[in-house]
C-alpha cells in the first residue's frame, strides 16, 4: 500500500498535478519540513503541526485545494484499481490453490496414464512411482537434507546420478502437465505423480499435503544415497535406516515392486517382479514366498529368476527380505494379509512422500484425492 502511494505520487508528479495546496504560508510551512519528514507528501499526519496553525489564504484558494484533493482521491482510487492505466504493472494476486485444485491435477495425471498406455507393460504408472521414490529417498535426517523438496532431480549432477537412469521417461511425461498447471510446483508434482500412479494401478489411498518448494543446483543430493540392488541387509538397513524407517516399513515398502520391471539399458537387471505389473497387490511377497528362486545364468548384473517360468525376476537386495528372520516375518505376514500390506505400504509411503518437508498443511489435514474408481 504505501509503495503503491509513492509509486502513485510520482506518476502525478510526472503529470505535473501538484498535492500540495496553494496557500504561500501553508506551502512555506511545509517545504523545509518535506525535507526531513519525507510521509508529509505522501499526505500522512505527522503530528508535527502547531494546532494554532490555522488556514489564513482566501477562499478561491480553499475551493481549488479542496478540488485537488477530491481529483486526488479519485485519482489514487483509479490508481489502485488500475495501475497499467499509469504505466505500471499490474499487480497479480497470488493464486492459492485448494484441494479441488490439486484434485484437477490428478484427474489429468489420471487421464494420461490411461491415454498413453503402449509404454512398457502398458503404464507409466510404475515409472511416475520410481520417480516419487528417487526424489524422496535421498533424505538423510541427520542432516535434514534431501527429500522430495526440491525436485533437484531436474539438474544434471542428481539426473545422472547412476540410480536415476531412466527417470527422464516419468518428468518428460509429468512436464505438460506441469505446462498446464504452472502453479504447481514439480516438487509437488512428482509426489502428486506417484500418489496417483499408486491408487490409479488399484493400490491403497495415499494421503497428500501441498507445499513442497522447488529449489536450485545447490541442493542436489551428493551420489550415493540411493540403494544398490547388489547388496545385502545390512546395506538396506543402512540406506533406510538414514531414512528413519524401521524393519516392518521397509518390508511394506518392498511390495512396490509388484509394480514395473528392470531395464537392461537403465539399471541392467531385467525383467519384472511379478505378472502382474500394472497392478498393486500382495503378490511379490507371495512369489518371494512360493517360487523357487536361482541365480540368472547370463552375462548381466547377478540376479535371480523364477526356476518354474524364468520369466520373473528378484534383485539380491529382494532376496534379503526371506533370508533375514526379522524381514520375513513381515513378508509372511503381508503374504497372508492384503489389507494389512496396503494398509501399512499406504502409511510408510505417504511418510517416504514427506520426508524433510517443512509443511504449512497439518498433518491431520491432508487430502485424499477421488481415484477413477471411486
Ligand atoms: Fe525399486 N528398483 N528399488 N523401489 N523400483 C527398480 C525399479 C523400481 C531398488 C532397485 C530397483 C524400492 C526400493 C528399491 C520401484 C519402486 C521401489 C529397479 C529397476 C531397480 C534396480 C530400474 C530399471 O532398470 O528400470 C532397490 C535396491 C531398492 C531397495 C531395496 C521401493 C520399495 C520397493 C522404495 C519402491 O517403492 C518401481 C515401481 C520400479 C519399477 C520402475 C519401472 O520403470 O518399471
Amino acid at each position: 500500500m504505501a509503495s503503491a502511494s509513492r509509486s502513485f505520487a510520482r506518476a502525478l508528479r510526472a503529470a505535473n498535478v501538484s498535492l500540495r495546496t496553494p496557500s504561500t504560508r501553508t506551502a512555506r510551512f511545509l517545504a523545509p519540513q518535506q525535507t526531513v519528514r519525507p510521509q508529509w507528501r505522501r499526505g500522512y499526519a505527522s503530528g508535527q503541526q502547531e494546532p494554532s496553525e490555522k488556514y489564513e489564504g482566501n477562499p478561491s484558494g480553499l475551493i481549488v485545494g479542496a478540488g485537488a484533493l477530491v481529483i486526488g482521491a479519485v485519482g489514487y482510487a483509479t490508481y489502485t484499481q488500475k495501475p497499467e492505466w499509469f504505466g505500471q504493472e499490474k499487480v497479480v494476486k497470488p493464486f492459492t490453490p485448494r484441494f479441488e485444485d490439486y484434485q484437477k491435477v490428478y484427474d489429468t495425471i489420471a487421464h494420461e496414464l490411461q491415454e498413453k498406455d503402449n509404454y512398457d507393460d502398458g503404464s507409466y504408472g510404475p515409472v511416475l512411482l520410481r520417480l516419487a521414490w528417487h526424489a524422496s529417498g535421498t533424505y538423510d535426517k541427520e542432516t535434514n537434507t534431501g527429500g522430495s523438496n526440491g525436485a533437484t532431480m531436474r539438474f544434471a549432477p542428481e539426473g545422472d546420478h547412476g540410480a536415476n537412469a531412466g527417470l527422464k521417461a516419468a518428468r518428460d511425461f509429468l512436464e505438460p502437465i506441469k505446462q498446464q498447471f504452472p502453479w504447481i510446483t514439480y516438487s509437488d508434482l512428482w509426489i502428486l505423480g506417484g500418489v496417483c500412479a499408486i491408487q490409479e494401478m488399484q493400490g491403497p489411498k495415499v494421503p497428500y499435503r501441498a507445499g513442497r518448494a522447488d529449489r536450485d543446483i545447490a541442493f542436489c543430493t551428493p551420489d550415493g544415497r540411493l540403494p544398490d540392488a547388489s547388496k545385502d541387509e545390512s546395506h538396506v538397513r543402512a540406506i533406510f535406516g538414514r531414512m528413519g524407517f524401521g524393519d516392518q516399513e521397509m518390508v511394506a515398502l518392498s511390495g512396490a515392486h509388484a509394480l514395473g520391471r528392470c531395464h537392461t539399458d537403465r539399471s541392467g537387471y531385467d525383467g519384472p517382479w511379478t505378472f502382474s505389473p500394472t497392478t498393486l497387490t500382495n503378490d511379490y511377497y507371495k512369489l518371494l514366498l512360493e517360487e523357487k528362486w536361482a541365480w540368472k545364468k547370463w552375462n548381466g548384473p547377478k540376479q535371480f529368476e523364477d526356476v518354474k517360468t524364468k520369466s520373473l525376476m528378484m534383485l539380491p537386495t529382494d532376496l534379503v527380505l526371506i533370508k533375514d528372520k526379522s524381514f520375513r516375518s513381515h513378508v509372511e505376514r503381508y503374504a497372508r494379509d492384503n489389507d494389512a500390506f496396503f494398509k501399512e505400504f499406504s502409511d510408510a509411503v505417504l511418510r517416504l512422500f514427506e520426508l524433510g518437508v517443512p509443511f504449512q498443511q497439518p498433518e491431520d489435514q491432508r487430502w485424499t484425492f477421488k481415484s477413477s474408481f471411486d
